[in-house]
């Protein structure tokens, strides 16, 4: 399934019950443009929950940071693309071995820089590097919503391809930041699910959102 920005928004569902997922994503879904799935959801309901969202109507991403060898990274994507997934997150410091090995097999957004504060320990160095790996193989990257300034540098590096940026809302980023410094997508998780009335919230980031867009396109 393609990735279409209507809304510039993403949708991280980190939770732990196949009818909490499924009940969060049927209540967003006319505000989202894309589910991002991670080992906890897939870890406690089974990698067939990829399946039951992608039929929902929106591209699934399977969110596994793979970084292990080529030969292991390329099994872990083959089984995320089986599952239904539209697209795989893979971690770049690994090398343009594994991430070549992924991108053989769907289509992928490279880490290359994470949202958290001990990003700037190890990955933050190597970002840059990572960005100019990313543009030969990859879809688009990961980018952090919390540092708006680093998407700014990235774009510059990455071109046409897309950024996808976590971070908002419980991270501290705030909704439209990241869009506003040359992202395409942000992605909010707790924001929304952890939120007493999901669908309210993600109407309300989607809005902000959309005033960020008008404005970067402006
Ligand atoms: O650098 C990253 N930061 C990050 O938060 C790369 C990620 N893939 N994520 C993911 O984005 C994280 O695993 C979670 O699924 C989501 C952010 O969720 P939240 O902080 O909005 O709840």
């Amino acid at each position: 399934m393609r990735l279409q920005r209507e809304h510039g928004l993403i949708l991280a569902l980190d939770v732990t019950s196949r009818t909490k997922a499924l009940s969060v994503v049927e209540s967003v879904v006319d505000y989202i443009d894309a589910v991002k799935v991670g080992y906890p959801l897939v870890l406690s309901c089974g990698l067939e929950i990829i399946s039951e969202l992608s039929d929902l109507g929106k591209p699934v991403i399977a969110d596994f940071k793979v970084a292990d060898i080529p030969y292991t990274s390329r099994l872990i994507c083959e089984q995320a693309k089986q599952a239904g997934a539209s697209f795989a997150i893979v971690h770049g410091f690994v090398g343009e071995d594994v991430v070549k090995a992924c991108a053989e097999v769907l289509d992928i957004f490279v880490v290359a820089e994470m949202s958290h504060p001990g990003a700037k320990e190890f990955i933050q160095p190597v970002a840059e590097r990572i960005a100019e790996l990313a543009r030969s193989y990859a879809f688009g990257i990961v980018a952090p919503a919390t540092r708006p300034e680093r998407i700014a540098r990235l774009r510059s590096i990455v071109g046409e391809l897309v950024i996808i940026s976590p971070g908002v809302k419980a991270q501290g980023a705030r909704p439209g930041d990241a869009i506003r410094a040359g992202a395409d997508f942000e992605i909010v998780g707790r924001g929304i699910y952890a939120s007493a009335e999901p669908r309210r919230s993600a109407a309300e980031i989607a809005a902000e959102l959309k005033a960020a867009m008008k404005e970067h396109e402006g």
